[in-house]
């Protein structure tokens, strides 16, 4: 079910992504040094429940030998990351300005999204998997041979937290951890942590939003570690009175969701043929009174809050129309259906209620698209009419011992927020 749904929606997203790494062709590597050892990272696990998700480098260090290899394997079918070693360059921006469009078209970076083609490592250069798990024809391992002594940073260029470290000592020192045994133990280590942490953080966040008699509610969207993130409404299901309004917080830092009320309609496609954000999905619809009828509140970015009332008694669900059958919701609205109350009045987001791991607090220091910026279509990063993103003139597959190119720049304040948006878009698709 929950493989299902990840697949369906990187699916979905793959036509537009696709199109723009169209022209990206994987290059099998030539393993050029004689491996002595090779090794196995697992990026990115599941939670103990459909809806949660690890953002981690299994384990997060690793010491090998020089001559060693290692092997980055997506852990998530469908949930796409990154492996980007910049050797202490600034990292690349995810999306580009699209060449020739107006303002404000942006593009996957091609950088970003293909497999450099160099398989060995020595703490210079750019190295980079691709998009594993949402761009076609990019392998879903990506292997590294390190040829230097060094401690060597990456990261995933979709999700904030997710970093590693690989230590390379001489060949022939001793290693901390022997064998794969042992690596993939300290894997499962982390794991574990993890899943408490998000299940945790879920059951916290749960009692933050308790049900209560209010004509006014204040609902929870998302809650996020360091670790990962819970994609939920906070509460899922609850009942209301006839003419209580709702209001949805994002306190996601970094991801966006939609609080779209079907009606018995389908789901629309987040993303058209085109590579352009449907607006049907982006863009607020429906008023704001939920009687039975479609309604939609449009992309929400991190900390953007969006309101309903229901003024008619029944049975709603609703859905995240960017995270699909795994983030759904139930709202029942009836004259005398609120249970007794809990602590009565609504709480506000949770912030001293938790454990301190370290959860970015919205929804304030968030960044917010400039006025009329993005994810709303139409100023969504749309493309030129041509039916297809266009793709760049040449992919980079670097060629060995090259740098990280130079990549354009933002060139303002409100591009760089629009980047940093998109960034927590991308990173949030294809669950
Ligand atoms: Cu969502």
């Amino acid at each position: 079910m929950e493989g299902t749904s990840r697949l369906k929606f990187a699916a979905r997203l793959t036509v537009a992504v696709g199109i723009a790494a169209a022209s990206i062709v994987p290059i099998a590597g030539t393993p050029s040094a004689q491996a002595a050892a090779t090794w196995k990272i697992q990026v990115g696990a599941n939670g103990d429940a459909p809806n949660q998700d690890l953002t981690l480098m299994l384990p997060s260090k690793l010491t090998v030998n020089v001559g060693d290899t290692v092997n980055f394997v997506l852990n998530q079918p469908g949930a796409p990351h990154t492996v980007t070693f910049v050797s202490g360059a600034p990292e690349p921006d995810l999306f580009i300005p699209v060449p020739g469009a107006p303002p404000g078209a942006l593009q996957v970076n091609p950088i970003v999204a293909a497999p450099t083609r160099d398989t060995t490592y020595d703490g210079t250069g750019f190295r980079n998997s691709g998009i594993m798990g949402l761009v076609p024809n990019v392998p879903t391992t990506f292997t590294l041979t390190f040829t230097k002594a060094g401690s060597f940073d990456y990261f995933c260029e979709l999700h904030d937290f997710q970093h590693g470290n690989i230590t390379v000592v001489d060949a022939g020192a001793a290693l901390p951890v022997a064998n794969q045994a042992g690596v993939d133990a300290a894997a499962q280590q982390e794991i574990a942590a993890g899943k408490t942490e998000l299940t945790t953080l879920a059951r916290g966040q749960a009692a933050a939003y308790p049900q209560g008699a209010s004509p006014s509610w204040k609902f929870g969207i998302d809650v996020n570690s360091q670790k990962g993130s819970v994609t939920s409404y906070f509460p899922a299901t609850s009942q209301v009175r006839t003419g209580d309004t709702v209001q949805w917080t994002n306190n996601s830092p970094f991801e966006i969701h939609t609080v779209t009320f079907l009606a018995g309609g389908q789901l629309p496609d987040l993303i058209l043929p085109n590579g352009q954000v449907n607006p049907a999905v982006g863009a607020p619809s429906g008023g704001n009174t939920q009687s039975g009828n479609p309604t939609n509140s449009g992309i929400l970015e991190p900390g953007a809050t969006y309101s309903l009332t229901f003024s008619k008694a029944g049975s709603y669900p609703y859905i995240c129309a960017v995270h699909g059958e795994l983030h759904t919701g139930v709202i029942t609205v009836g004259d005398s259906a609120v249970p007794p109350a809990n602590p009565s009045a609504p709480v506000a987001p949770p912030s001293g209620g938790n454990p301190p791991i370290g959860i970015p607090t919205p929804p304030s220091g968030i960044p917010s698209l400039p006025p009329g910026g993005i994810p709303t279509p139409p100023q969504v990063p749309s493309l030129p009419p041509t039916g297809t993103i266009p793709s760049p003139p040449q992919i980079p597959t670097l060629p060995p011992g090259s740098t990280l190119p130079p990549v354009p720049a933002p060139n303002s304040p409100a591009v760089q927020a629009a980047l940093d948006a998109l960034r927590g878009f991308l990173g949030s698709l294809g669950r």
